[in-house]
């Protein structure tokens, strides 16, 4: 199909509509592998897809396994992406080490944007992307989804940045990377698990057409990287915010006074966050990811309708 070829396996379903130029949505597996615990992430991986399907678009999950950027997954791929212990987390860095090796990998935003990008996929599904973390100015730990953001040509699709994040900073990063934030049917940024954070945004769109559009004004002007929708959480499925905040604070100090450093920061949080809250942040996290796969499979329709 193009010059990646040597490195990617396409699933039959997802060759074909990009072949024919059907609606075509990609999903990480970082957030199946390193997001969420077992079984509730394989199930969730499953519904996405069909959620996505039953919206008119096509769902492809991105993975690296024996060599390979496997571009839409089969039901027994997912269930050792979300079963085995040793999946590797894979970032644009680790890339080639995982392709090299033939180990299994999940890929987070970044590697997910320049897998879909390779593929010739437009439009990209997740919960939340990573960002400028808390004390930063300590750690340096900033996500090299911003990067990624910054230079790939994928339109994500996500509820926001969770507050495990320094969400000021994250998006002070994003403009000075020009990276266009649009508000879906809000002007302010969701936090992931609550429907508002204290920013404003300066772009929202109140559909899914007004999004396309945006889209194709960027593509034919050849702007340089992603746009990020941030869709937020339902309400009914939205948590009080000073509660999950409280908690969120709390394990972002244990992290610290564990030492836990590097791309481990991201899992670690994840985890303590929904076992401190008895999975009523799984629940949330769950609701939010299913909210964007309808939204994104709308965009991505609408995106085709348009050119
Ligand atoms: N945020 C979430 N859930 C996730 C992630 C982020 O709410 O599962 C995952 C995504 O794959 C994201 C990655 O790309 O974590 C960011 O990791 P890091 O902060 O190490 O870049
Ligand atoms: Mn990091």
């Amino acid at each position: 199909m193009n010059k990646y070829n040597q490195f990617l396996s396409f699933k039959p379903e997802v060759k074909e509509a990009l072949e024919q130029g059907l609606p075509v949505v990609a999903l990480e597996s970082t957030i199946i592998s390193h997001g969420m615990p077992y079984p509730e992430n394989v199930k969730m991986a499953k519904k996405v897809e069909d959620i996505i399907r039953s919206e008119g678009a096509v769902p492809a999950t991105i993975a690296m396994m024996n060599g390979q950027i496997k571009i839409g997954l089969s039901d027994d791929d997912l269930e050792t992406l979300a079963k085995a212990s040793d999946v590797v987390k894979v970032s644009r860095r680790d890339i080639a080490s995982v392709l090299a090796r033939k180990v299994i990998g999940a890929t987070t935003v970044a590697s997910t944007m320049i897998c879909a990008e390779m593929a010739g996929i437009q439009f990209f599904v997740t919960g939340g992307i990573g960002g400028v973390h808390k004390g930063y100015e300590e750690t340096l730990d900033v996500s090299a989804d911003l990067e990624e953001l910054a230079n790939t040509n994928v339109c994500v699709i996500c509820a926001g940045a969770k507050a495990i994040l320094d969400l000021p900073r994250t998006m002070e990063y994003l403009e000075t990377k020009g990276v266009s934030v649009v508000g879906y049917q809000t002007d302010i940024l969701p936090a992931f698990y609550t429907r508002e954070s204290d920013i404003t945004l300066r772009h929202s769109v109140s559909n899914a057409e007004e999004l396309a559009s945006m889209v194709h004004a960027k593509n034919l002007l050849e702007l340089k990287g992603g746009l990020l929708v941030v869709n937020p959480i339902p309400k009914s499925d939205s948590l009080d915010a000073s509660y999950i905040n409280e908690i969120i604070d709390r394990a972002v100090a244990q992290s610290k006074e564990e030492g836990i450093l590097g791309k481990d920061v991201t899992p670690y949080l994840l985890k303590k966050i929904v076992e401190e809250t008895k999975g009523k942040s799984l629940e949330a996290n769950l609701a939010l990811v299913y909210n964007n796969a309808r939204v994104g499979a709308l965009i991505a329709k609408a995106y085709n309708d348009l050119t």
